[in-house]
């Protein structure tokens, strides 16, 4: 069977400021908290490899922009560093980085390739950590400010903007499960930091909406379906809980303006809720997003705990329901997780069911492969698996589309293989391969096969 996109489907990669361009603490650019806290923790980060050993953007913008066009990318998503742009977290700007980031966007758009630009992808300014991160309302005002300077810096240019890339991580890392600083582990201040991303993410969309640029705004959720074990009503009404907690927590504001009836009764019961100040409902429900990036990697297993829960415990999530394994479900044997191609499907009809039909597009699904040397022959990696993965995945979005769903396009992660978080090198992702030493980029298999499809705007 021939698969065939709409015309105009968007073909490209996604990738993120702190995992590529380096330079983490010179031109200007301060520290983040991903900085400070390798200084802290080394031993916390895959074989003590910190933020400031990536893919080198900062220099090599040029020739991967080139790699783009070759890889026939018809957009690419990628963000600024608040903490570059403004080193301070408020006030002054950095020019060195206007400069920069004018000089990525020109050359994007005279290669034909639409930047698609996030403003945060987990990179917390020190600076403005120090002052409580997203727990401090004062934090929210500089969010605000630094998404206008970027309005009004690139906004002349860049007609397709993101608040914010998966909001929930820095709230379930930083918050709840310890792997993200500051390390802590409070639901309560979680879901603080949870309400006023979503605070900070309304003044970002009504400031862009304010300007009449005539771009788009959207957020980047990561979307996990969660699937009960079988339909006994205590496995539904898990599989429904961790969906409030984890998925419509984001995913209800981004596309309703407002937050589930019961995640809000749910937390009230505990005593959960973050403090809440007159015009929080209004601002809300002004940050509808125009357009939904979808991150897709795996779904959630979900069944009833299977034991009592110690009220003295911590409230966690956890407290509703257990993880489990589904018998015979297809996993990534280089990465650890399931793979569920269907669950891109899925999604899509439910936003299209349930949520009106939203814009929307696949803006990360991509598969991390642990030591990839190993499939290299002749000079290139050999990654049919990754082509089988990323193929079977647009099958599914394909039938979304042919069901009316409204996605506008398909984003891997990543464009080149990056620096991430804890994991660092452990997981290769990209199209093109990096050798960390020398810097040299070379095409994959994955990727030559992927600018046969942009080109024909589809497969066989
Ligand atoms: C997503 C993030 C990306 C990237 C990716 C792969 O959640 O948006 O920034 O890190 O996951 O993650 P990992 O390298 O941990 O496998």
């Amino acid at each position: 069977m021939h698969y065939s996109f709409p015309e105009g489907f968007w073909w490209g990669s996604a990738s993120s400021a702190p995992q590529t361009e380096g330079e983490s603490l010179s031109h200007g650019k301060t520290p983040t908290i991903w900085d400070h806290w390798f200084r802290l923790q080394p031993e916390r980060f895959h074989h003590g490899v910190g933020p400031a050993q990536t893919s080198t953007f900062y220099e090599h913008w040029k020739e991967d922009i080139a790699l783009l066009k070759a890889l026939n990318h018809n957009t690419f998503r990628t963000s600024v560093s608040w903490a570059r742009l403004i080193p301070d977290g408020t006030g002054a700007v950095n020019q060195e980085a206007v400069a920069f980031y004018n000089q990525v966007i020109d050359e994007l758009l005279r290669q034909g390739i639409t930047p698609f630009i996030n403003l945060f992808h987990f990179d917390m300014p020190l600076s403005l950590q120090e002052q409580g991160g997203f727990e401090n309302r004062k934090v929210i005002d500089a969010y605000e400010a630094y998404a206008r300077t970027c309005f009004e810096l690139f906004g002349d240019r860049v007609t397709h903007w993101f608040t914010f890339n998966e909001p929930i991580v820095p709230v379930e890392g930083g918050y709840l499960y310890d792997f993200h600083y500051p390390n802590v582990v409070d639901f309560r201040r979680a879901a603080t930091v949870a309400y006023h991303t979503m605070l900070a993410h309304a003044r970002a969309v009504k400031a862009y909406r304010e300007r009449n640029d005539g771009g788009e705004i959207g957020i980047i959720l990561n979307l996990t379906p969660s699937y009960p074990r079988s339909q006994n009503p205590a496995d539904v009404k898990a599989a429904h809980i961790a969906d409030l907690m984890f998925n419509r927590s984001f995913l209800d504001p981004a596309l309703r303006g407002s937050y589930p009836e019961d995640l809000v009764a749910l937390l009230s019961q505990y005593d959960q809720l973050p403090a809440c100040q007159p015009g929080d409902k209004e601002l809300l429900a002004a940050g509808v997003v125009d357009l939904l990036g979808i991150n897709y990697y795996q779904p959630r297993r979900i069944q009833c705990r299977d034991s009592q829960v110690n009220p003295d415990s911590p409230f966690m999530p956890e407290w509703f329901f257990s993880a489990y394994e589904m018998p015979g479900r297809k996993m990534n044997p280089y990465r650890g997780w399931e793979i569920y191609e269907k669950g891109i499907y899925d999604i899509l009809t439910r936003l299209r069911v349930e949520y009106g039909n939203p814009r929307c597009y696949i803006s990360e699904n991509g598969m991390g492969v642990e030591n990839e040397q190993r499939f290299e022959q002749d000079g290139q990696i050999q990654d049919d698996y990754r082509i089988a993965f990323v193929r079977d995945h647009l099958k599914w979005l394909h039938k979304g589309l042919s069901e009316g769903s409204r996605c506008l396009g398909y984003h891997m992660w990543t464009f080149i293989d990056n620096w991430s978080w804890c994991n660092a090198y452990k997981n290769r992702y990209g199209f093109v391969s990096l050798d960390l030493e020398s810097q040299k980029r070379t095409i994959k298999k994955s990727g030559e096969w992927y600018r046969q499809v942009a080109a024909k705007n589809g497969f066989d």
